[in-house]
């Protein structure tokens, strides 16, 4: 069975994360009870998603541009308490809400409770972010100024959010556009409208107005019409790097459309690079782990193991006896490791995918017969630039590289322009400080699994086609979100100015 990771880590501050997080560690007795609860939630039909029409995209719009004003002047304090509010609400709807991703995201029960722990962590820690880091800074001013650096929300934000972590990174986009002083519109996936419907709703109970935070629903025309609009004064994205691309080409239409900020995060041909000294075990657990839970829908996933040739055989063998045991099924079942992938434009392209590399197959393990499941797949392939594409899904790409040749393995991946998450198995400081000084990834993972990064302890987040950064869940993240306003005031008598005076007594 999948599990979380095994390894020691540093404690975390428990009144902000709590200890379900990456919950692969709740046992299987926990696992029944939310299960059955949840099985039960999801048997009721879910309402027939709609999309919004442009009007209805426009409105949104008008909406959040009205209580933009409002919103931003709410004090920084206030606007922290109600992501704070709003954290404590999705814990207390938790079970609601598990299952929703259940059932609208085919997520299993360890990795919907793990969607809903990321979501109140997001909204803790930019709340707490928000006090320190965006609070106005007083700068030197020694020719006599007063000089205050501000951060104030820049206007409507538009946050458009993948299927695939469905509330945490919905929301953690949105509550980082919303404390920064924003207004909101966000648009889900078109696969998962009903738990963003619920977590808006529990924002606009926690205290953000209304009309501060609209959603909208629909595919990429939706998408469209809203970042065409050119009131939209920021877009936080999370799914492919062509649609990024799209989307950053939209925001520069226009000879007099403001110039905005795009944050990014996209996909990745994440990389593993194992040496002769990795603990095999490990390796196996890790590998495990990171391609296949989640049935590889994670762009943190791993894409191609790069195994030192010594070890090669060994590793495989110890992997195929590994997939046997994976348990594919009913992701509302509490046994069940990997569930069926998104829809059946993902499933038909992964299989298609899949049959044509069906010579190069390692290992591929049976599947239930029916529904969308993905047979996790092992594919050899000769080098690592053979593979030009994320498949974002249960398939894992092989290949082997020589003794000695760390450095130009490392290249090799670097070369494939993504560079999101890599991860290293070794026992050699040497090799970990080569690779440290060389992979050009945003989350780079030592001898641990390369999934499931913590928010505020691995801020997330690629760059080159993987992204632009800032990474969510880190300390930086908060700001791109602001307009950045430096005000200076001379105080000296020579600018005649050093007391202000009061329109109230007589400098009208
Ligand atoms: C994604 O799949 O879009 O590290 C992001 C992880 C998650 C982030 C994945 N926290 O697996």
């Amino acid at each position: 069975a999948v599990g979380g990771t095994r390894h020691p880590s540093i404690p975390l501050p428990v009144e902000l994360f709590g200890a379900w997080k990456n919950s692969g560690g709740i046992d299987l007795a926990e696992r029944t009870t939310l299960a059955e609860t949840a099985m039960e939630i999801a048997s009721k039909p879910l309402p027939a998603a709609g999309a919004s029409a442009p009007a209805d995209v426009r409105a949104a719009i008008d909406r959040a541009a009205a209580a933009f004003p409002g919103w931003a002047a709410t004090p920084l304090a206030t606007r922290a308490a109600i992501l704070e509010r709003l954290a404590d609400l999705l814990e207390e709807n938790r079970i609601e809400l598990m299952a929703l991703a259940v059932k609208e995201a085919f997520k299993t029960i360890p990795d919907a409770l793990g969607e809903v722990r990321e979501a109140a962590d997001f909204c803790r820690y930019y709340a707490l972010q928000a006090r320190t880091g965006l609070a106005p800074i007083t700068l030197p001013g020694p020719t006599g100024e007063r000089n205050e650096l501000r951060m104030e929300g820049r206007g409507v934000w538009a946050t458009i959010a993948p299927w695939n972590f469905p509330l945490a990174i919905f929301l953690g986009q949105t509550a980082a556009a919303l404390v920064a002083g924003n207004a909101v519109v966000a648009k889900p996936a078109p696969q998962t409208p009903e738990i963003a419907r619920a977590a808006v709703r529990l924002a606009h109970q926690a205290g953000v107005p209304e009309d501060a935070l609209v959603l909208v629903t629909g595919g990429p025309e939706v998408g469209a019409a809203l970042t065409s609009d050119p009131r939209i004064a920021g877009v936080a994205f999370t799914g492919s790097t062509p649609t990024a691309k799209k989307i950053a080409a939209a925001l520069l239409e226009g000879e007099d459309r403001p110039l905005v900020p795009l944050i990014a995060e996209t996909g990745g041909i994440n990389a593993m690079i194992v040496d002769s000294t990795a603990l095999p075990e490990q390796v196996v657990a890790d590998v495990i782990t990171s391609a296949f839970r989640s049935a590889g829908q994670r762009c943190s996933a791993l894409r191609l193991l790069l195994l030192q040739e010594e070890i090669a055989e060994g590793v495989i063998e110890m992997l195929r006896g590994a997939m046997e045991l994976l348990i594919l099924g009913d992701p509302a079942d509490p046994r069940t490791d990997i569930g069926p992938v998104i829809d059946q434009a993902a499933y038909d392209k992964l299989m298609a995918y899949r049959d044509s590399a069906k010579a190069q197959w390692l290992k591929t393990v049976a599947v239930p017969a029916t529904g969308l499941f993905v047979p996790p797949t092992m594919i050899r392939i000769d080098r690592p630039e053979d593979l030009t594409r994320e498949w974002f899904g249960p398939i894992l790409h092989v290949a082997t590289w020589k003794a000695g040749q760390l450095a130009e393995t490392v290249a090799r991946v670097n070369a494939e322009g993504f560079g999101l998450t890599m991860g290293l198995h070794s026992r050699i400081a040497r090799s970990a400080e080569l690779v440290e000084a060389e992979a050009r990834v945003g989350n780079l993972y030592i001898n641990r699994s390369m999934i499931g990064a913590v928010v505020g302890s691995q801020p997330f987040g690629g760059e080159g086609l993987s992204g632009t950064g800032p990474k969510a869940g880190g300390p930086h993240y908060l700001h791109r979100f602001c307009a950045e306003r430096a005000v200076s005031v001379d105080t000296t008598s020579a600018g005649g100015n050093a007391t202000l005076l009061s329109l109230d007594e007589g400098g009208r």
